[in-house]
């Protein structure tokens, strides 16, 4: 096995210098209808991807159906007495483009609560994992498990129509979508609050039954429905919704493409860095015995990070290229109800250097805030303060976005996807010769 390491460790050396040098001297180079850069460098900026769900400006931020965050919270239904929206009326929103009437929502509402029923072998299995699991595993188990309920499934081993596709694709992830809160909201009373899970309440919407299971008071509901919406869909070409999308398009079912989305989500360049975010900042805190530093120590507090080779986690985007606008919505939010949380000082006073520091790193595309920046001070602030926690609330909210997407995919009837790739010996021809020919 040794052996086998060390010639693969030879190869990969021999490799590298190979791909620094298309990308960074050929990276130019067209190769099809796209560059080397764009084919070793992740497809940034390929448009190969469509939805009408939501859309990302590098300078504006998203829109969902075309309304910005703001607008969207300003036009769908509140819930009585609160002062965020229903997730069940921006379900509807997302899968047609309407701003639902009240009544039309509490029909979602209702619907969803004949859904609501998670199968008991969910928890058998959530509870036969390791305590010390990572929450996100334990969601996208949970996730995978479920699969048999699978309606889409069914009917395809019947030999259902193509035309059909989107209907059980439909039931799937409405089913999928009204179980998730309760499915996330054991994981977290089972792993941190020694089993002592919190029964369902059927009166009380998405959001304020996610709160009710949790255990955490008012408004920690408006803090879940703010937080679902927030987090919901970020155009097609991120790694949870592009890995949905493209789970499906193979025609796997609800329950098995959102699970490989939810697994891509867990990692710490996408939806994981609202964990890292946390467990950064309270390092930084241990060491200022709680308070946040001022400007001077939070600056080197960034290079210290940056020195040691890491990101400053919730910096920088694929896309954007401002201040996220989801960043935004939530420091409104703290600055309205937690203005003296420490950690909300510590974050503002990261906004007010971290932009600079990076700028004179020099590397990142975006040295502003992402959505993850923000989304761990609200949740340490409700006593939510388990960070390995958090990337599953974000999973909750993004299951919206992208089981509304895939339902779309079967109702357009989208393809398989399935790109091409190259060899590196193709790249260094075509980058020799100016690139591939007939192009
Ligand atoms: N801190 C330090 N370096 C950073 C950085 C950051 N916050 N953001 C980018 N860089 C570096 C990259 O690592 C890359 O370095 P190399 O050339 O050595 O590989 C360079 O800057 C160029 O990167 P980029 O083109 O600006 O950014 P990418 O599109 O490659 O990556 C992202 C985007 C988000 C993965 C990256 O900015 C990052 O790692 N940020 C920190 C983690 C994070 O917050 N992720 C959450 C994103 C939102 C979400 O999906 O949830």
């Amino acid at each position: 096995m040794a052996k086998l390491k060390e010639k693969l460790l030879e190869k990969i050396k021999a490799q590298r210098p190979k791909i620094t040098m298309l990308t960074k001297e050929k990276g130019s180079v067209v190769i099809d209808k796209v560059t080397i850069e764009q084919c070793i460098g992740g497809a940034r900026d390929v448009r190969c991807l469509v939805t009408d769900i939501s859309y990302l400006d590098p300078q504006e931020g998203i829109r969902f159906r075309g309304k910005t965050i703001p607008e969207t919270f300003a036009a769908l239904p509140k819930v009585p007495g609160a002062e965020y929206p229903y997730v069940e009326g921006f379900w509807h929103f997302l899968l047609t483009g309407e701003i639902p009437t009240m009544d039309e929502t509490l029909e979602i509402v209702k619907d969803w609560k004949t859904r609501a029923k998670v199968p008991s072998y969910v928890f058998d299995v959530l509870k036969a994992m390791p305590k010390d699991s990572h929450p996100m595993a334990m969601f996208s188990t949970a996730i995978t498990v479920m699969q048999k309920e699978s309606i889409f499934a069914k009917r395809y081993a019947e030999g259902m129509k193509k035309d059909e596709y989107w209907d059980p694709m439909f039931e799937d992830s409405s089913n999928l979508i009204a179980r998730l809160p309760e499915i996330a909201a054991f994981i977290y009373r089972w792993k941190y609050k020694n089993g002592n899970t919190i029964a369902p309440n059927p009166d009380l919407d998405f959001g304020g039954n996610f709160a009710h299971m949790m255990g955490i008071a008012k408004p920690y509901d408006d803090v879940a429905r703010m937080y679902f919406i927030l987090h919901s869909d970020h155009e097609s070409g991120n790694v949870s919704a592009h890995t949905t999308h493209l789970v499906a398009s193979a025609l796997s079912d609800a329950y098995l493409s959102l699970s490989a989305g939810i697994n891509g989500l867990a990692g710490p360049l996408h939806g994981l860095a609202n964990q890292e975010v946390l467990r950064w900042a309270q390092k930084a805190l241990e060491k200022t015995g709680g308070k946040s530093p001022d400007k001077e120590g939070m600056k080197k507090f960034c290079w210290d990070t940056l020195n040691a080779g890491q990101v400053i986690p919730g910096y920088g985007h694929a896309v954007l290229r401002k201040t996220d606008p989801r960043f935004a919505s939530q420091n409104e939010f703290s600055r309205k109800h937690l203005p003296n949380d420490e950690l909300f000082k510590f974050i503002n006073t990261l906004y007010e250097v971290a932009p600079g520091v990076l700028t004179e790193h020099g590397k990142t595309k975006n040295p502003w805030p992402n959505v993850d920046a923000a989304s761990g001070v609200i949740q340490w602030h409700y006593g939510l303060t388990e960070y390995d926690f958090y990337t599953v609330l974000f999973g909750v909210g993004r299951a919206l976005g992208v089981l509304a997407n895939i339902t779309w995919d079967r109702g357009l009837g989208y393809a398989l996807e399935r790109p091409k790739s190259v060899t590196t010996d193709m790249l260094e021809k075509w980058a020799t010769e100016g690139g591939r020919p007939g192009m």
